[in-house]
């Protein structure tokens, strides 16, 4: 038992070594206001770059690919990024500033889910602050939605064009690492392309006439693999629920034919770029052309800043995604990290307390775990991020606490799950 604790202190301690040089968060308010509000007086080579997709695509993890830091939140579940903010990579020449967006969504889908409209609007009003390049990120495992543009992509690529007529569209085509057959990714790229990339027209690919055994295996695997996400994703469900419908009753057709792939394309993207974040494939070609499209100005943030989040609001939302990595079901979007005490000590650590605020008794045991065990899976992973985020060691409480409770709150009616290091 102590042996783990020393393995797991000496894991955390070596981070700190590795990345003590590195840029990092402030960790106070007062530092960070000051990075923000101080005007920057350095001129040199710049460039905005917005990320926009459908949700869950994976713009995110670009962002943390691109800037080698794990700042922005990521899920495996839908929704996780909720509103628009800026993240820079400067070097001695160079500020890149990088804006995660929600996912592109329609208000009536944002509705249903019981989403804020704030979220709608979000990618919308990140075009507005002079972007240069606009990324359409596609999902190129997700072979339901890959091959068109979603009218949300296609009116934002038009707000860009509108707003920034100089600026330029790129086409990233991410999670290629969870594609079988990559012969497929040509075909994508005709179809959203309509076959033009950079004003080129591109070769003639062949449409395959029939699919292959092998496809139909992946199909039969993939409808198995979708079922399992059913439980945790409400996108999901509903094409699960679909592709079994139209499996079973032939009459009702397939899912594509039920929902044929629209044929909304973009004929301006300038280039296309095939990549894994995760496996941080094609991520220094996406890098080095983002730089190329820099140009002389003013920047935009002091050579310190990293992210537009304030240190408190960063840890709730890297407290967030842990919930919706580590919950099932809606039980996640449903809940509320609040930081209640924030506190930096003479050694340099961080203490943390932070309240999860529940509606429910049930959505406190959920979020518990049998003996804690969930809520302490979700306090280490929390509290290891926000380590390499802060770059200092974190002290993190979670007190899980029913709001609407009725009793009257004693010492011992907050749950507490505690992990410091
Ligand atoms: N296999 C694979 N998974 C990836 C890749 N990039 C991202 N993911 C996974 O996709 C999921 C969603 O990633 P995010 O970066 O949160 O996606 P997002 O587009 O920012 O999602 P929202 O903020 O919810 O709109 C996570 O589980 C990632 O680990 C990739 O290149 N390959
Ligand atoms: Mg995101």
């Amino acid at each position: 038992m102590f042996a783990r604790y020393l393995i797991r202190r000496l894991h955390v301690s070596s981070e700190f070594r590795l990345r003590a040089g590195a840029q990092s968060m402030p960790r106070t308010l007062g530092d960070f206001h000051e990075t923000v509000t101080t005007p920057p007086q350095h001129e040199g080579n710049r460039v905005r770059v917005a990320f926009i997709g459908d949700p869950n695509v994976g713009k995110s993890t670009i962002i943390n690919r691109l800037v080698e830091k794990d700042i922005c939140s990521v899920s495996r579940k839908p929704h996780t990024t909720r509103e628009s903010y800026d993240v820079a990579l400067t070097t001695d020449e160079l500020q890149m500033v990088l804006v995660d967006t929600p996912g592109a969504i329609h208000r009536i889908h944002a509705r249903k889910h019981r989403l804020p409209s704030e979220m709608v609007a979000a990618p919308g009003r990140a075009l507005e602050n002079d972007i240069d390049v606009l990324a359409a990120v596609i999902d190129a495992s997700d072979v339901y939605r890959r091959e068109y543009l979603s009218l949300e992509m296609l009116k934002l690529l038009h707000q860009h064009r509108i707003e920034k007529p100089d600026g330029c569209s790129i086409l990233v085509l991410n999670k290629v690492d969870a594609v079988p057959n990559k012969r497929d990714l040509l075909g994508c790229i005709e179809s959203l392309c309509k076959g033009t990339v950079g004003n080129q027209k591109l070769r003639k690919w062949e449409v395959k006439p029939d699919i292959s055994l092998k496809e139909k295996i992946w199909q039969a695997e993939e409808r198995r693999r979708m079922k399992k996400a059913a439980n945790e994703d409400p996108i999901a469900e509903e094409r699960s629920e679909d592709l079994e419908r139209s499996s079973e009753n032939p009459d009702e057709g397939t899912y594509k034919q039920r929902y044929p792939p629209r044929l909304e394309t973009w004929t301006h993207f300038e280039r296309v770029f095939i990549v894994s974040a995760t496996k941080n494939d094609g991520m220094d070609d996406l890098r080095e052309y983002l730089s190329s499209r820099a140009q002389k100005g003013i920047w935009q943030y002091r050579k310190e800043f990293i992210v537009k989040q304030d240190p408190t609001e960063l840890a709730e939302s890297i407290v967030k995604s842990k919930l919706l990595d580590h919950l099932d079901r809606e039980v996640p979007y449903l809940l509320v990290p609040r930081v209640m005490n924030w506190f930096l000590d003479d050694a340099g650590s961080l203490h943390i307390d932070m309240n999860i605020r529940c509606q429910t008794d049930r959505q406190v045991t959920t979020t518990l775990g049998r003996e804690g065990r969930i809520i302490a899976k979700i306090s280490d992973a929390s509290r290891q991020q926000l380590c390499n985020v802060f770059g200092c060691e974190v002290v993190l409480k979670l007190f899980v606490l029913n709001v609407k409770s009725t009793k009257k709150p004693k010492s011992d009616d907050k749950r507490v799950a505690e992990r410091s290091s």
